[in-house]
């Protein structure tokens, strides 16, 4: 009901700026238009959540290879030199946990005791993943935490001694998905409210790479990428009981990698003058022929956008590793 509610005030609203950015690389000033948008959660129901696992197998993708590269080559130095014993690990928004392997297995390895807590929104791929964990690394203590980054933080807080040593990890590039605010003050309320001086947080960060490598990185080859996003218009459909608020027919994907703000666009176009509309909550949307709605944003971070987020989280940098194509980045922060 209130995600149903979150798509209605969403969808008649004006309220995310929007600048061609054909008319930017040509150094021209385009007009501001307001656009439409849907929240972006929308993209994963159990299909989308499928398709984006099997996107981070392609190369055009390239980020999560990136980061797998980096921890094949850096897991045991990271363990060695940061994971103390006694230590907990709290991976949040874990997903399938496909590079998280690499740091339980120099974990092992270690001898070190370490609990790992892994938090995810889906409690069935929670189980799905920790399971076979449990059996590979009989020495690690796994504990699911299922439900939103709030509440795993709210819970660490109450639940993890204050003298225990924490490294939290948040891999993948999600804090792309939040706008560099966002970032900052979710960053800042883990800060004040679950970490102690010295607790560490690692975080995978892609950096603003060509347009090329991003543009081929939102709108793959095999269209994996497009039906990721289309797929979000199905899932709007199911959340209001099918009844149905759009056709997909009626859309197209439309992938901008703006230069300016250093972030990937992902929108739906219509394709035609149209109206869309649902009941509980009642809306009804008169939509232009070519009117983009927003779904998705992925920022890249520079050096100094890095920088400017630690100061304002209240960490300190205290490691870097970069894949070897030099295009992302795993940055350790420290409280
Ligand atoms: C999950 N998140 C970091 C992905 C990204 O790169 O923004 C989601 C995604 N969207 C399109 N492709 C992948």
């Amino acid at each position: 009901r209130s995600l149903r509610a979150a798509v209605a005030d969403a969808l008649q609203a004006r309220s995310v700026p929007f600048m061609d950015p054909r008319v930017v690389r040509a150094g021209g000033t385009p007009d501001k238009t307001l656009l439409r948008s849907v929240p972006t959660m929308l993209l994963y129901d159990d299909r989308g959540l499928d398709i984006f696992d099997r996107i981070t197998y392609i190369d055009d993708y390239y980020l999560t290879a990136a980061e797998i590269d980096i921890f094949r080559r850096y897991a045991q130095a990271l363990v060695r030199d940061h994971v103390a014993d006694g230590a907990v690990l709290v991976e949040l928004g874990c997903g399938a946990m496909r590079k998280t392997k690499f740091v339980l297995e120099a974990i092992a390895e270690s001898g070190k005791v370490v609990t790992y807590y892994a938090v995810d929104l889906s409690e069935s791929s929670l189980r799905a993943s920790l399971l076979p964990l449990t059996k590979m690394f009989p020495s690690i203590r796994f504990v699911g935490l299922w439900g939103t980054y709030d509440d795993s933080v709210a819970w660490i807080r109450r639940s993890v001694p204050a003298d225990t040593p924490k490294m939290y990890l948040w891999l993948g590039s999600s804090i792309g998905n939040l706008t560099r605010e966002e970032a900052a003050s979710f960053l800042r309320g883990i800060v004040d409210g679950a970490m102690e001086p010295g607790d560490l947080f690692l975080c995978g960060i892609d950096r603003r790479n060509s347009f090329e490598a991003l543009s081929l990185a939102y709108n793959d080859s095999h269209g994996l990428t497009r039906e990721f996003i289309l797929n979000g218009l199905d899932h709007v459909n199911a959340v209001f009981d099918n009844q149905p608020v759009f056709d997909r027919a009626d859309f197209e994907y439309v992938s901008i990698y703006n230069e300016v703000d250093g972030r990937h666009e992902a929108y739906y176009r219509a394709l035609r003058a149209h109206t869309v509309s649902a009941r509980d909550p009642d809306f009804s949307v008169d939509l232009a022929e070519g009117e983009l709605i927003n779904v998705e944003y992925s920022y890249k971070y520079s050096a100094q956008e890095v920088a400017t987020l630690l100061d304002a989280a209240r960490l300190h940098h205290v490691g870097k590793w970069t894949d070897a194509k030099g295009m992302y980045d795993l940055h350790l922060f420290q409280k």
